[in-house]
This record gives C-alpha cells, sequence and structure tokens, in this order.
C-alpha cells in the first residue's frame, strides 16, 4: 500500500497539553511518526511518497474562512499580547451568551476551540496544512487509481468542525477528503471513525447530510472526552436522518464487543453502498493507551483491518489518534496489513 507523508507535520511541536490541571508534554507529539515511518519501512509495506501543493479551496469547502484566517494569524496575534505560553483560550461563548466573534484574540480562541487541551505554537497552521495536503494527494490517487492509500497525517483532524478547532485537530482531513470525492463525481461517500474518540467534527459537517454516511465507534461520551457528542441517538437530521451512526463502547471494551459493533457498523455501509470510504484511523483503541480505555492489542488491530478491507471499497486510510508511542508503528500497520490481506 502507497503511503502519503510529509515531515512539515514537525513544525507543529507544541510545549504544553493541558492535562489533568497541569502543563504536561502534549500526547499528540512529533514522535509519532517516526515510529509509524519505521514500522511502514521495516514490513515493507510500500512506497512513500510526499504530498502536492493544494490550494485552500479544497479545505475552504468544509471550514469557514474566518476560522481558516484566525487559525493562520492565531500565533502571531497572540505573541503580540506579550503572554509568554503558548495560545489557550480562557473563556467562552457559554450558555446565554453571545456568540458574537470578538476581535481580541483571546475572545476569538475562545469562540473557536472546542476543547483547550490543544495548545496552538508557532508552525501549527503550516503543519495542518500539510497533513490536509497529505490527505488530498493521498485521495487523489484513490480518486484516479481506485486503488487504497494511506495518509500518514499529523495533526489528525476529526474532532475540528467547520468553526471549531480542538482534541489536537485543526484541519478536518477526514470530511475535505470526503468532500473532494463528492466534488469529483462520487455520489456518496461512507467516513469509517475508528478512533477511540468520537468523531464530534466529522459528524457535525454532515449531520445534515445524506451524501456522506459517518459511522463511528468510540468510547461512550458519558465517560470519554469529547464527551458533548457521540451518543447512540444521534442519527442525522433532516436530510441526513438515518445516515449518521455511533456504536459508544464503555470502559473497558475489549475486541469481542468492540468487533461485533466494527461488524454491525460495516453492514450500514454496505447497505448504503458507497462510492469511496474515508477511514479516520485511530489507534488509540489500544489497550496501552494512556489516555485511553478499550482493551485491543496488537493482533486484534490486523484482525480488524481484514473485516474493512472485506468491504472492497475504493479506501482512503487517514491517520488520527495514537498515543502509545513505541506502539503506534506496529498497530496502525497491522491495520493495514490486515486490509490488504483480507
Ligand atoms: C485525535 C485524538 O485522538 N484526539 C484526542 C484528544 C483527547 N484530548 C483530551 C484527553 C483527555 C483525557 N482524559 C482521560 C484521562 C485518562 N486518565
Ligand atoms: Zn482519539
Amino acid at each position: 500500500m502507497l503511503t502519503v507523508y510529509s515531515p512539515d507535520h514537525e513544525l507543529r511541536n507544541a510545549k504544553t497539553e493541558l492535562y489533568g490541571g497541569e502543563l504536561v508534554p502534549p500526547f499528540e507529539c512529533p514522535e509519532r511518526m517516526q515510529f509509524v515511518l519505521e514500522r511502514i519501512r521495516e514490513v515493507r509495506l510500500g512506497g512513500v511518497i510526499g504530498p502536492e501543493d493544494f490550494s485552500i479551496d479544497p479545505v475552504l469547502r468544509i471550514h469557514d474562512r474566518g476560522f481558516v484566517e484566525f487559525l493562520q494569524s492565531c500565533w502571531a496575534e497572540w505573541q503580540a499580547t506579550g503572554y509568554r505560553g503558548e495560545a489557550i483560550p480562557c473563556v467562552f461563548p457559554a450558555r446565554g451568551m453571545q456568540q458574537r466573534i470578538p476581535d481580541h484574540i483571546e475572545g476569538r480562541l475562545g469562540y473557536y476551540a472546542m476543547a483547550l487541551e490543544t495548545s496552538i505554537c508557532e508552525g501549527t497552521w503550516t503543519a495542518a496544512r500539510a497533513s490536509a495536503n497529505v490527505a488530498l494527494t493521498a485521495q487523489s490517487r484513490v480518486r484516479s487509481a481506485g486503488d487504497s492509500v494511506f495518509a500518514l497525517c499529523r495533526p489528525p483532524g476529526h474532532h475540528a468542525s467547520a468553526d471549531q478547532y480542538g482534541g489536537y485537530c485543526f484541519i478536518n482531513n477526514a470530511a475535505v477528503c470526503a468532500q473532494a470525492f463528492l466534488d469529483q463525481g462520487a455520489s456518496r461517500v461512507a467516513v469509517l471513525d475508528v478512533d477511540f474518540h468520537h468523531g464530534n467534527g466529522t459528524q457535525a459537517i454532515f449531520y445534515h447530510r445524506d451524501d456522506v454516511q459517518f459511522v463511528s465507534l468510540h468510547g461512550d461520551p458519558r465517560e470519554a472526552f469529547p464527551h458533548f457528542l457521540g451518543y447512540a441517538d444521534e442519527t442525522g437530521a433532516g436530510p441526513g436522518e438515518g445516515f449518521n451512526h455511533n456504536y459508544p463502547l464503555g470502559p473497558g471494551t475489549a475486541y469481542d464487543t468492540w468487533s461485533e459493533a466494527l461488524r454491525h457498523a460495516c453492514n450500514r455501509i454496505r447497505e448504503y453502498g458507497p462510492d469511496a470510504l474515508v477511514v479516520s484511523l485511530g489507534v488509540d483503541t489500544f489497550e496501552d493507551d494512556p489516555i485511553s480505555f478499550f482493551r485491543l492489542t496488537s493482533d486484534d488491530f490486523r484482525r480488524y483491518g481484514t473485516v474493512i478491507g472485506a468491504l472492497d471499497l475504493p479506501t482512503l486510510l487517514i491517520m488520527e489518534g495514537g498515543y502509545a508511542v513505541e506502539e503506534i508503528g506496529i498497530n496502525t500497520v497491522n491495520v493495514l496489513i490486515g486490509f490488504e490481506g483480507h
């Protein structure tokens, strides 16, 4: 399987993540990519190519212009205030308040954030753009060649909505690529999100639409981030009713229960009959992931790769989360090996 990758992700190298009331080194760190790349080479998965440059247009098909401009200028504006730390909001348009966009960076940070563990630092926007270019390059290969491609994206994307960043995400790579398939002639696209966390951004972006089906397995929002979306009764709205499927699963979920949900999810995708499949591939479902609570083993990743491969669709696999850094390569590449060997 071909992989698309850019070293420009290294430009996002934040020093801080707000975790348990402390500022700690971010779980979502540059080293993650080295372990995946190494493993790809070790098992000779296939070639690794760099991204092409895309304009901002495919990103603007999904994200608001004001949001994109905010991400672009955030670091410079934050620095101009004289603050010494990385950019973190501390005030929000909470219930009962106005949803107007303020001028000051402090207010705009709160307006555009969905979570504040994600510090914005120098290089964040450049890295996020490179990540989107990686995804779009892989998408264009899937579209032109009809085979399946792995987009080794960093930063990840599935928590980002049309106008909010957070959960380590800035541009929703999966949503941008699903839209790109449609814009290039597909009638229906399915997004299967197997990251431990609910893909709230992707769900919100397509919630009212019937041309993108969103199917997600994740930690039950009663117990897991992002906490405010991902319940089973969120089934879509308006023309999108029936095209959103959530499988919230509780603490300690192991492969028997998880894979049962996956098979159910895959049947929903078969019924939908999409022209292309986008997989939001997070491997934070791993038993030793430091911030998650599922119990998948490294072998389970290979097993479920075959289940997804058996859908037999042109598939774009996009890297999302996974924070057991030493094992992220083995687990991610196991999915790809299983997928190819189905
Ligand atoms: C892409 C992705 O996987 N983003 C995940 C972002 C999660 N950030 C907040 C984590 C809060 C973790 N709290 C769990 C405590 C476990 N002891
Ligand atoms: Zn995750």
